[in-house]
């Protein structure tokens, strides 16, 4: 893939929240999808029973049955789901409402506050408005802010917003804390493979792991049953932690020919598997689709924090989760290869996982 076509968006960009904010009465052509793909907004209500929540305080605590219950649980949930939340997960809810609340400041500033950290192709960084460089594509209802957490190289104040004030420390720090949850899963997931706690940790580059944000803007839309605020897609790292909006829902997890909107709960996070997992423990966890819908009457603002291995290091099933009757899925493959195809078609399903798989 040639780098040239990262070099620069195909078309001039639009704000879908200046959009929105010009009280426009129908979503312009460029948002509406594929009859195929639009949602169904009458079975839209989120449901008590939608992917499962796990309590993980135990985890942290001597009892060796509930900790094993614990573990059990989410071995359950990775593999019916491929998603789940969680609380009593260690990050303070305090943390927590001052990293919705900066964000939702950030994307009331006025727009030329907002446009010095306008982003391109190449990195992403930045302020961005659609996934994707194909000419011509349907976009999706949403605005989005992406920066680096790890490794520290990457990251780049300059490159986080300033404003508000105390963004750039409550960024930080909620960087930290979700790099510590961050490593208890991956040990549980790794103890759940049958492989040792540290085995997925070291596949990802031990202490070099990379991680970043993704914050999410979905404005009003005029008419929600035409668009999506984020198309179908899996996502292309290890494991992401999102923070949804604690008013507004709008996640929809793909469950067979489902899907299930996701109820959150107060205070949890919203843990699902990304494709290098499903790489590296050879299909046996899933990424599971999912996609956003938007809505008239909210706004709704998300944070998904990406949790992925070292971008130059080859991921390929573990040698212990191949036999004979179960060959290695996939060739080995950087992240950094692995992201250029959502970097350049934008989110496209599971299409991407799909052709990488090894022929037979
Ligand atoms: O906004 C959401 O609930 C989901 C966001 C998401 O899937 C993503 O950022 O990859």
């Amino acid at each position: 893939m040639s780098c040239l076509r990262l070099q620069d968006w195909p078309e001039p960009i639009v704000r879908v929240q200046s959009l929105s904010d010009s009280g426009l009465p129908v979503v312009p052509d460029r948002y509406i999808k594929p009859p195929s793909q639009r949602p169904s907004l009458d079975s839209a209500s989120p449901t008590e029973s939608s992917i499962p929540l796990i309590d993980l305080g135990g985890l942290f605590g001597d009892d060796a049955n509930l900790r094993a219950s614990i573990i059990n649980r989410i071995s359950e949930a990775c593999t019916d789901w491929g998603f789940f939340q969680v609380v009593n997960h260690g990050v303070s809810p305090v943390l927590m409402d001052q990293m919705l609340q900066v964000w939702r400041q950030f994307f009331h500033l006025p727009i030329e506050l907002k446009q010095v950290h306008a982003n391109s192709p190449r990195t992403y960084e930045g302020y961005g408005s659609r996934l994707g460089v194909e000419k011509g594509a349907i976009l999706d209802w949403s605005d989005y802010f992406f920066l680096h957490y790890l490794p520290s190289s990457l990251k780049d104040y300059n490159k986080w917003p300033a404003l508000p004030n105390s963004c750039r420390e409550v960024i930080e720090e909620y960087g930290k804390e979700l790099v510590k949850l961050c490593t208890i899963l991956m040990k549980v997931l790794s103890i759940n493979l049958g492989l040792g706690e540290d085995y997925l940790q070291n596949m990802f580059g031990g202490d070099d792991i990379g991680s970043c944000l993704r914050v999410n803007f979905y404005p009003k839309c005029p008419q929600p049953d035409l668009t999506l605020g984020l198309s179908s897609h899996s996502d292309p790292g290890g494991m992401t932690l999102l923070l949804p909006d604690d008013r507004v829902a709008g996640l929809q997890v793909r469950k067979g020919d489902n899907w299930v909107t996701v109820k959150p709960a107060k205070h949890a996070f919203i843990v699902n598997i990304g494709d290098q997992i499903q790489v590296l423990s050879n299909a046996i966890y899933k990424s599971v689709e999912h996609r956003v819908i938007v809505n008239s009457a909210e706004e709704r603002v998300s944070l998904a924090f990406f949790y992925n291995p070292k971008s130059d290091l080859p991921i390929e099933p573990a040698k212990e989760l191949v036999t004979p009757d179960r060959p290695a899925l996939y060739p080995p493959m950087t992240f950094n290869e692995y992201r250029l195809y959502i970097r350049t078609k934008g989110p496209c399903g599971k299409s991407q996982m799909e052709s990488q798989k090894s022929p037979r």
